[in-house]
């Protein structure tokens, strides 16, 4: 049982009375009535590709682990409703080839897409490298089935647009990190599928403003740009280390961006779209120079090596993660303040800083030196180091977690960072939910905590 019980970065192992695979919805309800009769508290999996150990059960040995990987189907595709009914354990790349065979897009991407599911990226509410042009998991989110904690099926697979009817729940079950109830069905939006793309890789000028330089590609590319990911030259190297065939490419002084258009259109030049804005930006002097993909193997290999970075890190010893986010106003600020802190606390720290810059989304990583023990160092860091950053980031409104949610490692980042109203309206959800506190137990919120007096 171990690969259901420690998480995938191997921090924490949990124990488990059993693994249980459910193949129908009615046999999750069955499962979750037994648990709920027991007492027993049920931890939901998907692919455990999750990075906050809200997959992983407790040590207490009185918790479950329902896993919805035999619950795999897609349902329906439904090309001119523009949406795709599934299973909550199909794997996304499947679900991406479905909607693909029918023309059309899953716009959801993510480098763990290969093996996680759609009930984990429900759970988590995952982001990736399309949330510039596509949002969220939950903005995919249309329709939801679902077992809430005493065994009732919330059955609302439609494919509305449009449905004004009272509460919105299957929202509630969009970052909810399995606390709510189990996720067994989803209908997601689908997009026209591109069939252009212009894919180009900018080597940042030292001090490029990243905001300014976003906002000049996204008002020139007519709305068609749906990546911009920004990668240091020290990521770039690591993941390249991880690469059979690493692309030639080089970070420019103030590092890179890969930024795509994409269109489904035959009717736009997006590759002439693409050169006139790089020559904007070389004339504003924000970056050096510019590689434009050539073929669709080059594009392949420039977004290898950007989905290869956290191989890269984990190759080396590991990393410790900042997924942190800011308003887009404020991004360069806290690139600036962030590394005199780093620089202050330890002048010898390496990092690894990439992300969805178009989102304001960083993955502000240190690097785990390739002599130490992981463990120590990851505490020594998190005690000290983190919390200036994520002190920063919270300072200019940003977040400690921007898409890997809070899970059991972050709780005490959300006590700390939290509005107190906000926890305390979290609680009461989880609560009406959950009022037994059977759903993934010690995940997110610690429900029956006293709420601070207002
Ligand atoms: P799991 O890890 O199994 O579960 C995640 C949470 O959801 C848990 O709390 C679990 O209890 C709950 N859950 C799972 N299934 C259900 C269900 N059916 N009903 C209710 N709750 C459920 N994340 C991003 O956001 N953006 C990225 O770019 C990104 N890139 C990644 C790259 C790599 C290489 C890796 C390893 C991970 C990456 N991730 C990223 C993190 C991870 O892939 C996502 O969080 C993903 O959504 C998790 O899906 P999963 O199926 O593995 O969920
Ligand atoms: C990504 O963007 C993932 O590649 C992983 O969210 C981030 O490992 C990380 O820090
Ligand atoms: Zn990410």
């Amino acid at each position: 049982m171990a690969t259901y019980t420690t998480d995938q970065r191997q921090l924490f192992t949990g124990s488990t009375i059993a693994v249980l695979k459910p193949a129908t919805t009615e046999q999750v309800a069955d499962i979750v009535r037994l648990a709920a009769h027991r007492g027993i508290g049920i931890v939901p999996q998907g692919g455990n590709t999750s990075y906050c150990g809200g997959a992983t059960p407790d040590t207490s040995g009185r918790q479950i682990i329902v896993s919805l990987e035999r619950m795999d189907r897609i349902r329906e595709v439904d090309p001119v409703s523009m949406s795709i009914s599934v299973d909550a354990g199909a794997i996304l790349k499947n679900v991406q080839n479905a909607a693909a065979n029918a023309g059309l897009l899953l716009p959801l991407s993510l480098g763990a897409e290969g093996s996680c599911r759609i009930g984990g990226n429900i759970g988590t509410n995952a982001g990736g490298l399309s949330v510039v042009r596509y949002g969220m998991t939950r903005d995919l989110l249309l329709g939801i089935e679902a077992v809430l904690s005493d065994g009732t099926v919330v059955s609302d697979m439609r494919k509305l647009r449009k449905n004004n009817t009272g509460y919105d729940i299957k929202q509630c079950f969009a970052g909810s990190e399995g606390t709510l109830g189990i996720v067994t069905g989803a209908v997601l939006r689908l997009a026209p599928l591109p069939t252009r793309r212009a894919s180009a890789w900018l080597k940042l000028a030292s001090g490029a403003p990243l905001a300014e330089l976003l906002a000049l590609v996204r008002r020139e590319s007519a709305d068609l740009l749906t990546t911009f990911e920004f990668m240091t030259a020290r990521s770039i190297a690591l993941a390249t280390e991880a690469m059979t065939n690493p692309p030639s490419v080089r970070a420019g002084s103030g590092g890179t961006v890969l930024a795509e258009f994409a269109s489904s259109s035959r009717h736009v030049g997006l590759d002439e779209l693409m050169e006139a804005v790089l020559a904007e930006a070389i004339e504003a002097g924000w970056i050096e120079d510019a590689f434009l993909a050539q073929s669709e193997s080059q594009r392949t290999a420039m977004w290898q090596l950007r989905e290869a970075i956290p191989e890269g890190e984990k190759r080396r010893n590991g990393s410790v993660k900042h997924d942190i986010s800011v308003p887009l106003s404020s991004i360069q600020r806290f690139l600036d303040l962030a590394a005199s802190q780093v620089r202050s606390y330890d002048a010898d720290l390496e990092l690894s800083v990439y992300g969805h810059a178009g989102d304001g989304n960083l993955h502000y990583n240190v690097l785990v030196p390739p002599d130490v023990d992981r463990t120590e160092f990851t505490k020594r860091i998190e005690s000290g180091l983190s919390l200036q950053l994520y002190d920063t980031a919270a300072a200019l409104g940003g977040t400690f977690s921007a898409e890997h949610g809070v899970g059991r490692f972050k709780k005490h980042l959300l006590e700390r960072y939290g509005d107190v109203g906000r926890i305390a309206a979290m609680r009461r959800i989880k609560k009406a939910f959950d009022p037994a506190g059977i759903m993934n137990p010690g995940a997110i919120v610690r429900p029956w905590r006293k709420e601070p007096a207002s």
